[in-house]
């Protein structure tokens, strides 16, 4: 099978390039009934999008969504989901150029020792604008977790660089420009980003996902293990280089009288592991993180190859994000969420008949900075 779906239960397939007359997704297996209309897109997609801040892309798309099928009169009926954006704003002759060289770091040379051919306007395939239609189909995801389970999935941008942030307030992620945690910081951050851009180059990015109100019992081990899918599912996003599932790499330096996550009648006393054990999910929060590489598209100018083996000097015009981390926490909630409603309807359908098991412990939420958690601020 060719690797543009993801889901069992729940699939996702995406289509489209990045200067092609459109990008979209159907989304099968999606239950009937679920209140979705074109305008619930707008949020998540917007927050995502190219163009809304000096610090991302200038390009500017109006990412307005086309429901194909699947919906009848407002909600959902269990077919097939088709979505639909046309792209609008772009700018192909910025590629005339590296049409014919491979950008370092970036996936020219890769797609072209695959296929034997590429579409390098805009990136083609491997531009970051098919995220758009993850976050779209991420919209459904969300509502129907959040009806249907109470789950409720968010994000922030948890590092840039080697800035962190230095307090965890949620009240503030989404009044800037950043999802930064930490309101005192946003000046800074405008500063470093502004001074990067004029510099011409670009910086990596952390990104926290986190999903409150997850029942414990989802997740299908061995091979469909919970934490085994969110990796693959944040590793397939555009310049993701790790990902971490609660501690991650920490835990590497913990001992395991420090790791394991107490247990007690009115909750557990930790989340060390990130709400995930044995690969199902705890009923603790689940905490995954995210590495972003810095764009390898630059004005700097850098050795590289042309497609007939010579030698050039790289030179990327055009629109370009400095760090393309700080629009990815919406995709990384998308994929958080549409990675939990598959597993939710698997667990439905093998183990639904098993119901609520004695004892359940209460999930915890630890203080940020606290063992790895996302308080409920
Ligand atoms: C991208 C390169 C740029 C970004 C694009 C991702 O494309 P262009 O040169 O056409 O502006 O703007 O991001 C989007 C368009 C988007 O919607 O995310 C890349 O190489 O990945």
């Amino acid at each position: 099978m060719s690797s543009n779906s993801f889901g069992k239960l729940l699939t996702v397939t995406t289509f489209g390039e990045s200067h092609g007359p459109a990008i979209g997704c159907v989304i099968d297996g999606c239950p009937p009934g679920i209140a979705i209309a074109e305008d619930d897109f707008a949020h998540d997609l917007a927050r995502r999008a190219t163009g809304r801040t000096r610090h991302t892309s200038a390009r500017h798309e109006a990412d307005a969504i086309e429901i194909l099928s699947g919906v009848y009169e407002g909600r959902t009926t269990g077919t097939p989901i088709a979505l639909l954006i046309r792209n609008t704003d772009a700018r192909s002759k910025d590629y005339a150029k590296i049409a014919e060289q491979f950008r370092p770091g970036h996936a020219d040379y890769t797609y072209w020792q695959k296929y034997g051919t590429r579409d390098p306007r805009g990136g083609g395939r491997s531009s970051a604008r098919e995220t758009t239609m993850r976050v779209a189909a991420g919209v459904i995801a969300k509502r129907w977790l959040a009806e249907r389970h109470g789950v409720r999935v968010r994000g922030h941008l948890a590092q840039i660089g080697d800035v962190v942030p230095r307090a965890h307030d949620w009240n503030a992620v989404e009044d800037n420009p950043f999802f930064w945690p930490d309101a005192a910081q946003v000046a800074e951050l405008e500063s470093y980003m502004d001074a990067l851009r004029k510099s011409g180059d670009s910086v990596g990015a952390r990104v926290t996902v986190v999903a409150d109100g997850v029942p414990p019992g989802w997740g299908e081990p061995i091979y469909g293990k919970l934490d085994g899918e969110l990796a693959a599912a944040m590793m397939s996003i555009n310049a993701v280089k790790g990902v971490e599932i609660g501690d991650g790499f920490a835990s590497v330096a913990q001992h395991g009288s420090v790791h394991r996550d107490a247990m007690a009648r009115d909750g557990f006393l930790s989340n060390h592991a990130g709400g995930i054990l044995g690969g199902i999910s705890s009923g603790q929060q689940v905490v995954v993180s995210v590495a972003f590489k810095p764009t390898s598209s630059l004005r700097l100018p850098v050795r590289g190859l042309d497609t007939h083996g010579d030698d050039v000097e790289i030179v990327t015009t055009g629109r370009h994000d400095p760090c393309v981390g700080i629009r990815a926490t919406p995709i990384c909630e998308a994929m958080l969420a549409l990675v939990l409603m598959d597993q939710a309807l698997r667990h439905r359908a093998q183990c639904g008949d098993v119901g609520d098991v004695a004892p359940r412990v209460p999930a915890s939420a630890p203080a940020p900075g606290t063992s790895g958690g996302h308080g409920d601020g």
